[in-house]
């Protein structure tokens, strides 16, 4: 048997569907089944602003990200059940934070490329079988679902490029594997448009020279792209367009970590210490596992009203002690229900957050790890 060439790998794409309003839907089950409009507002007038996202009832009426608020307004206006809701950004953080470190914690090479999205390099996972690999992404697509009630759209291909065209060809809750020899067919006949890089005003000029289909560019001339598009610009566009692609799948170490959960029961005052237990020994167990301590312990939580807010506080000297984590983190949520701004509201949400990492490998060499005991 021949050897396999090196550079033949098998990349999975993760992009969750209607990511912010479907945040909403989770923290707010009602909301499902009405159309929902996530807004950036810009503050000038109350309608000023543009839509960050929506979810697919509200796309079905012709809502989509970058239109202004006033527009969307407008379209739904006889929609009664339509909400339009403020940007979120912290929450979907946490939110996304779950979602790559279920990614991270069982599989080797992730990598992050923004609030929503990621390759992950699974070739040796899936001794580089693509229906091995069909099942490992239900597997992934499973796990989240169950985990934070997210769906998401997978795709599975040889590279970066073609994973990520896979999960943007069906949406939402989709799966699609191309494996080598269903590439071609998969890019011929694509709109130009589809190709990664390709935005609106490539897309434009290459109408212009008769350049519609990702098949069309494929063939075209090269001396000719390099002319219209530059000598680095054109050639790499053929090359996409042909599904070559060798950008490996990066691995990115987190830059926080954190863990929400619902409390048992609306909390107005800081009864929940012992249901933090377990938030702050599974935040130890990943700094210890990735060597790093942190310097930075924050509080997250969503009030009844559900709007998430949060604190935090930086030591003196990193650690990942459990019991340092949460021993700063009840003094937060002691100074947060002393606070004024717990006046008639409950807490149904808490959460605990560490950043401030420190990169390199901390783990000391003959230490359990524990720092102490003490703080309980
Ligand atoms: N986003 C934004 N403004 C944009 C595009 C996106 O604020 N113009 C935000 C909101 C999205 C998130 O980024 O929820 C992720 O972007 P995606 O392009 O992945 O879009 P969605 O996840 O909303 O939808 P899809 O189901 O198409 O992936
Ligand atoms: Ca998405
Ligand atoms: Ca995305």
């Amino acid at each position: 048997m021949l050897p396999q060439a090196t550079s033949e790998k098998i990349v999975l794409s993760i992009d969750i569907d209607y990511f912010f309003a479907q945040c909403e839907e989770v923290r707010t089950p009602e909301l499902v089944g009405r159309p929902i409009v996530i807004c950036v507002y810009s503050g000038r007038t109350d309608e000023s602003g543009v839509v960050s996202t929506a979810n697919y009832i509200a796309r079905g009426f012709g809502i989509k990200s970058g239109i202004p608020i006033a527009n969307a307004k407008r379209i739904l206006k006889n929609v009664l059940q339509a909400v339009f809701l403020p940007l979120d950004l912290d929450y979907y953080e946490a939110v996304s934070d779950g979602v790559m470190q279920i990614l991270r914690s069982g599989h080797p090479v992730v990598e992050k490329v923004s609030i929503d999205e990621a390759f992950l390099d699974i070739t040796s996972e899936c001794s580089r079988d693509y229906e091995t690999a069909r099942g490992l992404a239900n597997r992934i697509k499973l796990e989240i679902k169950e985990r934070t009630s997210l769906t998401c759209s997978l795709g599975i291909a040889p590279n970066k490029l073609l994973a990520k065209m896979a999960s943007d060809s069906h949406k939402p809750d989709g799966l699609t594997v191309l494996p080598p020899d269903k590439v071609k067919t998969f890019l011929e006949n694509m709109p130009v448009r589809k190709l990664i890089g390709v935005g609106p005003k490539i897309e434009t000029k290459m109408n212009s020279l008769g350049i519609n289909t990702i098949g069309d560019l494929a063939s075209f001339d090269e001396s000719k792209l390099s002319s219209e598009f530059g000598k680095n610009m054109g050639p790499r566009l053929k090359l996409l367009a042909q599904g070559i692609d060798e950008e490996p799948v990066k691995e990115r170490s987190a830059e926080q970590y954190s863990r929400i959960i619902t409390l048992k029961a609306d909390a107005d005052s800081f009864s929940f210490r012992e249901e933090l237990k377990p938030l702050t020994e599974d935040l130890s167990s990943r700094l210890k596992d990735a060597g790093r301590k942190c310097r930075t312990i924050g509080i997250i939580y969503i009030t009844s009203t559900i709007r998430l807010r949060n604190r935090s506080r930086t030591i003196d000297r990193p650690t990942y002690s459990s019991g340092e984590i949460l021993c700063h983190a009840s003094s937060l949520f002691e100074e947060l229900f002393a606070s004024k701004e717990m006046v008639n509201l409950k807490i149904r949400r808490v959460g605990i957050r560490v950043s401030g990492l420190s990169s390199g490998d901390e783990r000391e060499p003959g230490s359990s790890g524990q720092l102490s005991d003490y703080f309980g």
